[in-house]
């Protein structure tokens, strides 16, 4: 279950049941305002991923309580029960009581050649781990280290139901989404065909 220290892949942690509960969640999340967008990189490139944000606002490269990149609307409010669900997930994965907090939640939407290249999560001004919750369609994740980008790396198969919490000396490592595995079985927990949900909690560590 370590993959590197710090980083601890669960397998098949969500029952069917939540894995349920989370995917109509994220329904609603993403209808909510202006909904799910593809965010803009710096240099002008879209994001192939589609995000909507909890508690706050996720730009690359910073956060805010507003929606700036759409129509500035006040970010969606962080659910107490995620943040329940968050810290029950750092105790399992880690086998040790924790104070885990998140306020922070990127719910990551991805359909077809939907993929994630390689970086760093470095927006957060907290040291604590991040949590990774899968739902639908299976993906190869990629993990390297914090210090290049370009390998070496490890991939690993993320199905539905499965946690990864990334902490301690990972969580400044580079990571992505090369690609979704459409021919894997997903159990019906409320995807279209051919979709990957996963939700990232974090501790952003601004007041
Ligand atoms: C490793 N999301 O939202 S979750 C992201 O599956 C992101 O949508 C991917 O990378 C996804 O930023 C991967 C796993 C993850 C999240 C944060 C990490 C892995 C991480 C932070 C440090 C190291
Ligand atoms: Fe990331």
């Amino acid at each position: 279950r370590t993959l590197a220290p710090g980083v601890v892949h669960v397998p098949d942690w969500l029952s069917v049941d939540v894995q349920r509960h989370l995917v109509g969640a994220a329904r609603g999340w993403a209808r909510e305002g202006p909904g799910a967008r593809h965010a803009t990189l710096p240099g002008g490139a879209r994001m192939s991923v589609e995000t909507v944000c909890l508690g706050w606002h996720w730009i690359p490269y910073r956060y805010s309580r507003t929606r700036d990149d759409q129509d500035g609307s006040p970010v969606a409010a962080f659910p107490r029960w995620l943040a329940d669900l968050g810290a029950a997930a750092v105790a399992d994965a880690y086998g040790v009581p924790v104070d885990y907090r998140p306020d922070v939640a990127l719910v990551n939407t991805y359909r077809g050649d939907a993929r994630l290249g390689m970086h760093q999560d470095r927006e957060e001004r907290a040291p604590d781990p991040v949590v990774s919750l899968s739902l639908g369609t299976a993906c190869v994740f990629r993990i390297g280290s914090p210090h290049h980008r370009r390998g070496p790396w490890h991939d690993v198969e993320l199905l539905s139901g499965d946690l990864v919490v990334f902490g301690g000396e990972h969580r400044l490592a580079y990571h992505g989404v090369p690609r979704l595995l459409p021919g894997l079985d997903v159990p019906d927990v409320g995807t279209a065909p051919g979709e990957r949900i996963n939700i990232t909690l974090r501790v952003s560590g601004l007041a």
